[in-house]
């Protein structure tokens, strides 16, 4: 887990308390990560508790984007910013260990964005993110996309206050990443399958994939896309018009 890992930013402490505290007793250290780790997250739910409220003050639907690197998560946001422009204001959180790269994107896509760099950090947290809002000035009834730092571990741990997770899996990735990261699976509400139009040149089993998925997440609803071809994007679209209304 992130919070034992040690690589959480401000979350170093974790190791330092658990090893000058007791040393030479490891069943204690033990205890006190394990403590440590439910005072971060529960602190970490009442910032994403903020946000959530804060969302739907909005009347705004706000979606927690999350994938290896390298899945496709901004170039599916750049795709999707120029089919929803001039439909509903669309705003980006951005979140990366370092660089304002993907924001730059966002923002040549046409959208407004703010970039979030973790630093020593995997994954976004609440508190974070609640200070990128601050950043942007969001109108009522608006998108707003976070896209978490590219990884597929840690970001399952931290709610952000997002009305649901969509959760990326390139097809050059292998269909086994469901059974091998079941935390990011089992939490996503929509699985994107992505980079169809690779399928040709890849061993790649679209249809144990797809079992792969429902094994971890039976609710999870997947759509199959390629933001380089365009397929799969209506139904993508769709998607979003109607969470759009269900949740926000
Ligand atoms: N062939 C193909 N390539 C794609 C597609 N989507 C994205 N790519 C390529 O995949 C690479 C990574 O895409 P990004 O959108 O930057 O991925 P990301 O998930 O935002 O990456 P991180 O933010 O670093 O985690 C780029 O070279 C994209 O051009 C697709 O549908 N088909
Ligand atoms: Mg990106």
């Amino acid at each position: 887990m992130c919070v034992t890992c040690g690589c959480g930013g401000d979350n170093n402490h974790a190791h330092e308390h658990s090893h000058s505290h007791h040393s030479g007793d490891h069943h204690h250290e033990h205890t006190h990560v394990i403590n440590l780790e439910a005072e971060i997250l529960a602190e970490n739910n009442q910032f994403a508790a903020q946000n959530r409220a804060f969302f739907k003050d909005k009347k705004s639907l706000a979606l927690n984007f999350v994938s290896s690197p390298g899945s496709g998560k901004t170039t599916l946001l750049e795709e999707t910013i120029k089919r929803l422009s001039g439909q509903h204001p669309i705003y980006v959180v951005e979140g990366d260990q370092h660089t304002e790269l993907d924001a730059n994107r966002i923002r040549s896509a046409g959208a407004e964005a703010y970039q979030i760099q973790t630093g020593k950090a995997c994954h976004l947290d609440g508190h974070m993110v609640g200070h990128a809002l601050e950043h942007l000035n969001i109108v009522d009834d608006s998108f707003v996309f976070i896209e978490n730092v590219g990884n597929l571990i840690c970001p399952a741990l931290f709610d952000l206050g997002e009305q649901a997770k969509v959760v990326l899996i390139s097809i050059t990735e292998g269909e086994d990443k469901p059974l091998k990261y079941p935390d990011m699976f089992f939490g996503a509400d929509l699985v994107i399958i992505t980079k169809l139009d690779l399928l040709p040149y890849l061993k790649f089993d679209l249809a144990a994939c797809e079992a792969n998925i429902h094994k971890i997440s039976p609710r999870g609803k997947i759509i199959q896309l390629s933001s380089t071809t365009g397929a799969g994007f209506d139904e993508w679209i769709k998607w979003l018009h109607a969470a759009k209304n269900y949740l926000s």
